[in-house]
C-alpha cells in the first residue's frame, strides 16, 4: 500500500530481544549492563560517523553498542545522535558538534567542527583512540585532532574505516582525492568492510599502507529467523495473504540501490505467482519507485514502510530480500537479511561475491538485468524445498562468519595493536 503506512510491529513484536544483552561473549570479557567504572583491560573509544540512515552509520552504531556491552566506553561524536542509538545504553555518551553559520561561511566547514570537538572529547574524557567511519571527512577530522594534541602531549591514534562510496565515489572526485589519500596514507589504522573495497583503494589512490579487511557482521541474536510458526504467519498476514510471496528491500533509496529495478523485478514475479512486497527505507528515489509501482498497475501489493526502527522483524517476515544495487562493497542489508534466514537475489558486484556464496545463499546476477533477476526468484519460489535449503544456508552462513561475536573482537583486537604500536 502506498502513503507511508505505518509499520504494525508495535502490536506484532516478534521476538524482542534486546539489542544489549547480558551474556559473555566470545572475547571472554563480562557482557554486563551494569557498569560498576571502568573495567580493566577496555578502553575508551571516540566513534564519528555519519548518523543518518546508511550502511556506515549503521555498522559503527552498532560497533559501539557491542564495544560497550563488553565493558568499553564509547564516544560518539557527530553532528546528532546516530539514529539507532536510543540514548540509554549503559557506557554509550553522545557529544553533539555544533556548527556554527556566520554570513560569510557560505559552506559551514563542518569539517573543521569536528575536528575541534574530537580533540576537546579525547581530552576531557581521556579517550584512548578514535574510530573514524567513512573516511571523508572524518578521518582528515581525526588528523587534524591528533596533531592538535601532539602539540600539546598527547597521543591519540585514530583508525579509519572505509565503507564504500567514501572510496568508489566521493574519493575519485578529484577534489576530494588528495586530501582523502593523504588521510588514509596517515591514519595509524585502517580498515576495510570487504577485500574488494581494500584492493580497489590500494589501486585507485595507490596506497601503500596495510589495510585490514574487517568485514561487516551482525547481532545474530537481534537478526534471527522468527522461531515461531505462528507468530510469523500471523505478522505476515499483516502484508501477505499464506499462499502469496513476500519479498523484501531494504536501503537508503539512492539511486546505487536501483530501486526502480526492485519494483520492475517485483513486477515481473506479480505476474507469475502471487506475491507483495515490502520496502523498507526511504530516500531520493522513493518517488520514482511510487511512480513506477503506480504505472506498472501493481502499486497495491507494494508496501512502502518508510524509515523502520526494528528492521530485523521485518526482514524476517519475508521469502527473499532483494538487491539490485549498481555497487555494493558489502551490502549489510543482505547479511541482515541472512541472519534473518532470507537468502538474496542480488548483482554479482563489488564486495557482494565475498557474503553471498552463490547458488548457496543467494543467487547472482549482472546489474540491470531486471529479467534474469525475476526468473531467478520464481525459480526459488517455485521451489519450496530449494528456497528452504538456502534459507537454512543462509542463517548458517551468517552464523559461521559474521555474527558481532566473532567480527566485533576483531576491532578489540586491531585497537590493541595500534595502541601497543
Ligand atoms: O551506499 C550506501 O548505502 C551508503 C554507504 C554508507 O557508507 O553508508 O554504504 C556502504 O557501506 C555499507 C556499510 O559498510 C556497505 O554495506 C555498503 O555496501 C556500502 N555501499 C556501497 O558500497 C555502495
Amino acid at each position: 500500500m502506498l502513503g507511508g503506512k505505518i509499520a504494525f510491529l508495535t502490536l506484532c513484536i516478534l521476538h524482542s530481544i534486546p539489542r544489549v544483552k547480558i551474556e559473555t561473549g566470545r572475547s571472554g570479557k563480562s557482557k554486563s549492563r551494569i557498569r560498576k567504572g571502568q573495567q580493566e583491560g577496555t578502553m575508551r573509544i571516540g566513534i564519528t560517523c555519519y548518523p543518518t540512515y546508511g550502511g556506515s552509520g549503521v555498522v559503527a552504531t552498532e560497533l559501539g553498542i557491542e564495544l560497550a556491552v563488553m565493558g568499553h566506553e564509547v564516544h560518539f561524536i557527530s553532528y546528532s545522535q546516530p539514529f539507532r542509538l536510543n540514548g540509554r545504553d549503559d557506557g554509550i555518551f553522545y557529544h553533539e558538534v555544533p556548527v556554527s553559520s556566520y554570513p560569510l561561511f557560505e559552506f559551514p566547514p563542518y569539517d573543521l567542527a569536528l575536528a575541534s570537538r574530537m580533540a576537546e572529547v579525547a581530552e576531557y574524557y581521556s579517550l584512548d583512540l578514535l574510530h573514524v567511519h567513512y573516511a571523508i571527512p572524518h578521518s582528515v577530522s581525526a588528523l587534524l585532532a591528533r596533531q592538535m594534541l601532539a602539540k600539546r602531549g598527547r597521543r591519540l591514534p585514530f583508525v579509519t574505516t572505509l565503507h564504500g562510496t567514501d572510496i568508489t565515489l566521493v574519493g575519485l572526485d578529484r577534489s576530494y582525492l588528495p586530501i582523502t589519500r593523504h588521510a588514509i596514507e596517515e591514519s595509524d589504522g585502517v580498515t576495510s568492510i570487504s577485500n574488494y573495497l581494500r584492493d580497489k583503494t590500494i589501486a585507485d589512490f595507490g596506497i601503500s599502507r596495510p589495510i585490514e579487511t574487517i568485514t561487516n557482521f551482525v547481532n545474530c541474536d537481534v537478526y534471527t529467523p522468527i522461531k515461531d510458526e505462528a507468530t510469523r504467519a500471523r505478522c505476515r498476514a499483516q502484508y501477505a495473504a499464506p499462499e502469496e510471496s513476500l519479498l523484501v528491500h531494504l536501503s537508503n533509496f539512492r539511486p546505487v540501490k536501483r530501486v526502480t529495478d526492485v519494483v520492475k523485478i517485483f513486477a515481473l514475479v506479480a505476474r507469475e505467482r502471487p506475491a507483495q512486497l515490502i520496502l523498507i527505507g526511504d530516500g531520493p528515489d522513493r518517488s520514482s519507485a511510487e511512480w513506477l509501482a503506480h504505472d506498472l498497475g501493481i502499486h497495491s501489493r507494494i508496501h512502502f514502510l518508510g524509515k523502520q526502527e526494528r528492521v530485523s522483524e521485518l526482514l524476517a517476515l519475508g521469502d527473499l530480500l532483494l538487491m539490485p544495487s549498481e555497487l555494493e562493497s558489502f551490502g549489510l542489508a543482505a547479511l541482515e537479511a541472512m541472519a534473518c534466514k532470507v537468502p538474496s537475489i542480488a548483482t554479482r558486484v563489488g564486495g557482494v561475491p565475498e557474503l553471498i556464496d552463490e547458488g548457496v545463499t543467494g543467487l547472482l546476477f549482472p546489474v540491470g538485468d531486471v529479467d534474469a533477476m525475476a526468473a531467478g526468484a520464481l525459480s526459488l519460489l517455485n521451489n519450496p524445498s530449494r528456497l528452504d535449503a538456502m534459507r537454512e544456508a543462509a542463517r548458517k552462513n551468517a552464523q559461521k562468519r559474521f555474527c558481532s561475536t566473532l567480527v566485533v573482537p576483531q576491532y578489540v583486537r586491531y585497537y590493541e595493536q595500534i595502541l601497543g604500536q
